[in-house]
């Protein structure tokens, strides 16, 4: 045991063979950021202001962790996540040494009468801050990025596609627009989102965005849930002359068995993930043969912990992980650099003036992150400018 004969203060069999951190304090926030133009509109969703909820946890090493997950800034909805981090999980945190991160994740998680009440949507969520906001203390004591601590290494290229100017509510002329501009930046990926009420619309809309960004730029379509088997083997069957790279969430989300049909009707993958809440369900896609790019997000599966396991579940059955980014791409920066399943990662960049490292690209690769952490340290006015009482 060297010279360390220091014992656990609960157990006494257990030697101390690093220095004790405490969580002292645990602080809920709400930011609400402003997204592209006046909102932005998917087949099944309008955005006006992007919400981050979540938790800064304070340490007696003077580590302070960030974490948090993503919400349509919806504030009565945004206070219940806010007040089961600070009433249902903080005091479980009490104490708790915030570096046994995976044994905090499974306290937290089996804690019968939350998991009575959870598994998914709001106490998912909430555990997502938490978890985040855990391995970015972890990350700051061993004074590394969070992909470094992961074992990433500096040589990894993670290329970025455009989803910020495909939105629905973009007339023709904007979407062609934006489009170009994406391409001109150096995007060579962009992703455009289709579920018109007319889905000849969508056809035209494909059309003429990949007449406009010629053939050697990756495009990417999203239904965000909308249409029914029927429509979208009929639309999915079309896609393979527009060289559609994926085709995202073109039924209801939790629909293996019409996902699993789709994915042997239509030649286009499919792509899905940004609204499963657990190892399980993504279990049962993959196993299903139901999905082709998996797309976890730490802010609905409950954090980093799991997202590890989904991406090497993915990587077991050799499928590439696309992380989708409700944080933003702050934290999935790190994930995404640091896991083999993954090369590709999406781009929205409405939180950038919050942190102080903002997830940047360059050409059409990320930039790789140099600070210490998970990426989400807050620039010391995001509250100020974004905060909203809770
Ligand atoms: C609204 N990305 C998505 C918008 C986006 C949504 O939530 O951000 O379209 O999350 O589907 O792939
Ligand atoms: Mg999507």
């Amino acid at each position: 045991m060297g010279t360390n004969s220091r014992i656990h203060p609960e157990r006494n069999d257990v030697p101390l063979l690093v220095d004790p951190m405490k969580i002292t304090e645990l602080r809920p926030f709400i930011l609400h950021v402003p997204v592209t133009g006046s909102g932005i509109a998917d087949s099944s969703h309008q955005v006006t202001d992007w919400g981050a909820v979540g938790a800064l946890i304070d340490t007696d090493a003077g580590i302070r962790g960030c974490g948090y997950t993503g919400t349509h800034g919806h504030l009565p909805t945004d206070r219940l996540i806010c007040d089961c981090i600070e009433h249902a999980y903080a005091p479980l945190l009490a104490g708790e040494d915030p570096r046994n991160v995976r044994a905090l994740w499974s306290k937290l998680y089996h804690c019968p009468s939350i998991r009575w009440v959870g598994r998914a949507g709001i106490t998912q969520m909430a555990l997502a801050a938490i978890d985040v906001a855990l391995w970015d203390i972890q990350a700051k004591a061993a004074g590394m990025p969070l992909w470094k601590l992961l074992g990433g290494g500096e040589s990894k290229r993670l290329e970025a596609y455009n989803t910020d100017g495909g939105w629905l509510n973009w007339s023709l002329e904007q979407l062609v627009a934006d489009a170009q501009t994406m391409v001109e930046e150096g995007f060579r990926g962009i992703k455009i989102k289709v579920g018109s009420p007319d889905p000849n619309d969508d056809l035209r809309r494909i059309a003429a965005v990949r007449e406009a960004i010629g053939p050697g730029v990756k495009l990417m379509v999203d239904g965000n849930g909308r249409w029914d088997l029927p429509t979208a083997r009929n639309l999915g069957r079309k896609f393979c002359d527009f060289d559609i790279v994926w085709f995202e969430e073109p039924m209801w989300f939790d629909d293996v068995r019409g996902h699993r049909a789709l994915a042997r009707a239509i030649e286009t993958p499919i792509a899905l993930g940004e609204q499963l809440y657990s190892l399980d369900a993504f279990a049962s896609f993959i196993e299903a043969g139901a999905v082709q790019y998996v797309q976890p997000d730490v802010t609905r599966l409950g954090g980093i912990t799991p997202w590890l396991q989904v991406a090497d579940l993915a990587l077991a059955y050799r499928l590439p992980v696309v992380a989708h980014v409700a944080d933003m791409m702050q934290i999935h920066q790190h994930l995404a650099f640091a896991h083999p399943a993954s090369h590709l990662m999406e781009y929205i960049p409405w939180m950038r003036e919050c942190f102080e490292e903002p997830a940047t690209v360059r050409g059409s690769y990320f930039h790789l992150p140099q600070s210490p952490g998970a990426g989400t340290t807050l620039r010391p006015d995001a509250l100020e400018r974004f905060g909203v009482d809770r």
